[in-house]
């Protein structure tokens, strides 16, 4: 397995967490066609209900996001956006052992749900919006910095490379650049490939084929894949039935040297890093 960090130490808030072996983060959809059964007390008790499963599953972060990413999705007020958010971090933080992601572009979430508990923040965006690189510095949480070109809204709109891998790996080398420029320190940075955010298949697939690339970079990767149009696509699933597929790519993703796994499918996923490391300690 391909390695070359020089600390396997993420300090996270009041938590660490070891990069020594990976680890799966379980997500935390809380838009509010998540779990929309009732009103918002039931809406966020379910939440935590699913975060608490998540936990006890194996995962060792949860991703909280309170804005769809998906391709086309509308942008929320950050206002609204903290209103789904900041009491779902707050209970996670009171209530579960676990280290809190925030899947967010938005300043005044990041720095409110730092407040609150949270030890990552998660940007599909690359702290660019703007105010997101001093927010993201003021709070002094690791980053994960993700590869996208646009928006959710166009992404997809016929993404084109010339060297796929060269400009992915270009794009998170700037990102780090003008993450250590405004405070961020370097060992405190996460890098994402960013699997179905401006890509099609065939660039899906070839940057998933050529990862280990991105370790030059010399920081953890993080992957996520779960249940993504990269896995239906390739196989001709509808997204109930991309669970195998996303297990493949997670074992190979794992055998690639990546430290976080993002995933819908907890327990299944922990199960496929347990096997590898099995197997890897063995004489
Ligand atoms: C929020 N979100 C959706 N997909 C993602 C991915 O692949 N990586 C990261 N970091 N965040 C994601």
């Amino acid at each position: 397995m391909t390695s070359v960090l020089s600390s396997t130490r993420l300090p996270c808030g009041n938590r660490v967490l070891d990069l020594a072996h990976t680890h799966v983060m379980g997500i935390l959809n809380v838009t509010p066609d998540s779990f929309s059964d009732g009103g918002r007390f039931s809406q966020r008790d379910a939440a935590l209900r699913h975060a608490e499963a998540m936990v006890a599953a194996g995962a060792t972060l949860i991703d909280v996001g309170g804005e769809s990413t998906r391709p086309g999705a509308r942008l929320v007020s950050p206002l609204e956006e903290l209103e789904r958010v900041a009491p779902i971090v707050e209970r996670i933080a009171r209530e579960l052992d676990v280290i809190i992601s925030v899947d967010t572009s938005t300043p005044a979430v990041m720095r409110e749900t730092a407040r609150l508990g949270a030890g990552m923040i998660n940007d599909v965006r690359s702290l660019q919006r703007d105010g997101a690189l001093d927010a993201a510095a003021a709070t002094g949480l690791p980053v994960c910095l993700m590869h996208m070109l646009g928006e959710p809204s166009n992404m997809q709109d016929s993404p084109h490379y010339d060297d796929l891998v060269g400009e992915v790996s270009g794009f998170l080398a700037e990102r780090v650049a003008h993450c250590v420029a405004a405070g961020i320190a370097v060992e405190k940075i996460v890098l994402d490939p960013g699997f179905g955010f401006a890509k099609t298949l065939q660039h899906n697939l070839s940057l998933f084929k050529h990862m280990e690339s991105l370790h030059a970079l010399g920081r953890p990767l993080l992957v996520g894949v779960s249940r993504k149009s990269m896995i239906g696509l390739a196989l001709n699933r509808p997204v109930g039935e991309r669970l195998y597929g996303g297990l493949a790519l997670a074992a190979l993703a794992v055998t690639k040297g990546a430290r976080i796994l993002r995933v819908h499918d907890v327990a299944e996923t922990v199960d496929v890093v347990r096997m590898i490391a099995a197997v890897e300690s063995a004489e």
